[in-house]
């Protein structure tokens, strides 16, 4: 066994860099050329692949330090042979390398030559360190671009890291000789600049096909060749970046910050990484949010089943640093809270919602309301509007079964109940919930009235237990106390129907002769249209006024 310290590469030009990902931990198993840490400048990030299989027994840096070239980074336990072969090989590569120099030189003064005489110089993909075909995925130039020296012309993508090919001369971009969707390897055509100064109006044809040189870079021996591209400081060097598009990325990619490692992760799990929100510095996206990522999708389709569709696939809300407006706060959702904004984006993506509006007259419900006040103070029992919607409700279902059903999960069936709870929204310190009315239609005002307030009372204690949540077939969401004139409920899935119920008031109704004041219910339906039908609403809703404006009918 060996120890062998690993250092940081060629940085391309970057003087120094963040370390801003460790990939393995202390202990683990690494095999050559697996990614240990990624590096990230001002302008890109780059995986630093493993020089050797072994072992790695601890990181000399830490995820935030600042680093240079050739600053330890990792010691790696490696088995004898290998250490004893890794010099020899390591001597190779040298000895590789001093017999490349002369070409490599060879080539640059072909370059310089080749520069004072003609006005053309093609282009090609400098050494990439290995044979590999990568794929182009992004063209940056335009025939007639103006382009400095370094700017970068097309990005490949190998599996492990993104490339940006920059100009090794600055110029007029005259051709481009790769598109999209190619594949290249070193030494690939990318483009023909017409370069600065050259003279206007020659024969470019004929300078296009005069022999090409070849830009190669040379390769560092291996202790130095941590990162997947490299380049002498002589060559254009190729970067690794953060800023291409992959095959599942459909979106702007231009606008993502994410490294190569996060990137293939991303890929791995066909994840868009447009849709996932960045915790890293400056927003940037990191393996963690990737997976989090994941982690809800599969929690969200696993919560809802066969034909109804989940809303993955819609763009995240960007994280926004709200501090920088002013003074903030961060406060921990409640259990209840965390839940309800759960359940209401899942039914809101879930439920195609349509919201119908009436007014019910219950001039009438009231008088005889109040006319019980002493037997309620009688029998201890407040009796509130919301008795009254419960019974009504319940009537209406009975009437219009067709709110009484909910959509089987496998998309073919819908269910049909044949009894009929009432689920009531209660407002609590702790948030919202929804307990529920058993049997709601075989029980008088007064008995309603009851699990009312013992219902509403354990809401706000925070004392219901989940039965007494469960098996809603419809909810009442009553603001009458509270005010406002409507609003669009979100139907509380699986059910299909939700009444809101708004402050009622005192309006001019029109009697066939004058205007007379009414007590009018403003009542607000929403139901799931993929089960109930306009008609079926209008039907349900015009009962439901009836019986609010004349509770006599609630009777028969
Ligand atoms: N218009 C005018 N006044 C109304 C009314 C209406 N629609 N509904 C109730 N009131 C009056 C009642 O008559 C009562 O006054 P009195 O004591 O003088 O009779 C007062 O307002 C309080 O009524 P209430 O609605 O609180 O009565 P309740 O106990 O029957 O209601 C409950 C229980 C659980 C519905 C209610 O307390 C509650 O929590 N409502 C909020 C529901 C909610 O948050 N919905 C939104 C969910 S989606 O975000």
């Amino acid at each position: 066994m060996a120890i062998q310290i690993v250092t940081v590469p060629d940085l391309g030009g970057a003087e120094s860099v963040d370390v801003i990902e460790l990939n393995v931990t202390p202990g683990d198993a690494v095999e050559l050329e697996d990614s240990l840490l990624v590096l990230e400048s001002d302008k890109a990030t780059m995986d630093v692949p493993s020089p050797y299989a072994g072992t790695l027994v601890k990181y000399l840096v830490a995820d935030g330090d600042t680093v240079k070239v050739g600053d330890s980074i990792a010691e790696l336990e490696i088995t004898h042979e290998i250490a004893e072969s890794a010099d020899p090989e390591a001597e190779a590569e040298v000895e590789a390398e001093k017999e490349v120099e002369p070409v490599a030189q060879i080539a640059e003064s072909a370059v310089a030559t080749q520069s004072e005489a003609s006005s053309e110089q093609l282009i090609v993909v400098p050494d990439i360190g290995s044979d590999e075909e990568i794929d182009v995925i992004e063209i940056s130039v335009a025939i007639g671009d103006q382009i400095e020296e370094g700017d970068t012309l097309i990005v490949l993508e190998s599996d492990k890291a993104t490339m940006d090919v920059p100009s090794s001369h600055s110029g007029t971009v005259i051709n481009i000789l790769a598109a999209e969707g190619d594949k290249l390897s070193t030494g690939g055509q990318v483009a023909i600049l017409q370069v600065a100064g050259a003279a206007i109006g020659r024969d470019t044809t004929s300078e296009i096909n005069e022999p090409v040189v070849l830009e190669s870079a040379v390769a560092p021996a291996p202790t130095e060749v941590l990162s997947e591209v490299t380049a002498t400081d002589a060559e254009p060097a190729v970067n690794v970046t953060a800023t291409s598009a992959t095959d599942t990325e459909s979106s702007d990619t231009n606008t993502i910050y994410a490294g190569p490692a996060v990137r293939m992760l991303a890929r791995e799990l066909g994840v868009d990484l447009a849709n996932v929100a960045g915790t890293g510095p400056r927003g940037r996206i990191q393996k963690d949010d990737v997976n989090e990522y994941v982690k809800k999708a599969l929690n969200h389709s696993s919560s809802s089943s066969g034909s109804m569709a989940s809303g993955s696939g819609i763009p995240a809300v960007p994280a926004i640093d709200f501090s920088q407006f002013g003074d903030i706060e961060s406060v921990k959702l409640s259990k209840i809270q965390k839940l309800t904004a759960n359940n209401m984006q899942r039914n809101w993506l879930n439920v195609p919602h349509v919201t119908q509006f009436d007014d019910a007259d219950i001039t009438e419900l009231e008088d005889f309301r109040k006319s019980l006040k002493a037997e309620s103070e009688k029998r201890g029992i407040r009796v509130t509007p919301v008795a009254f919607l419960v019974k009504a409700i319940a009537a209406s279902l009975y009437a219009n079964p067709e709110f009484n059903r909910s959509l089987a999960g496998d998309g073919e069936h819908y269910i049909q109940k044949h009894y009929i709870n009432i689920g009531m929204a209660v407002d609590t310190p702790r948030g919202l919930v929804v307990p529920v009315i058993k049997d709601a239609n075989e029980k008088g005002i007064w008995e309603i009235s009851e699990d009312i307030m013992a219902l509403a009372g354990l809401a706000r204690d925070g004392k219901l237990k989940p039965v007494d949540m469960q098996g809603g077939c419809f909810t009442l969401s009553s603001l009458g106390a509270i005010g406002g004139t409507g609003f669009t409920p979100i139907v509380n899935s699986p059910e299909v129907g939700i009444l809101g119920v708004s402050k009622s008031q005192i309006k001019p109704v029109w009697n066939g002769s004058d205007f007379a004041p009414r007590l009018m219910l403003p009542l607000c339906l929403s139901y799931d249209h993929r089960v109930i039908n306009g008609g079926d609403a209008g039907r349900f809703m015009t009962h439901l006024v009836k019986l609010l404006g004349d509770i006599r009918y609630l009777a028969l």
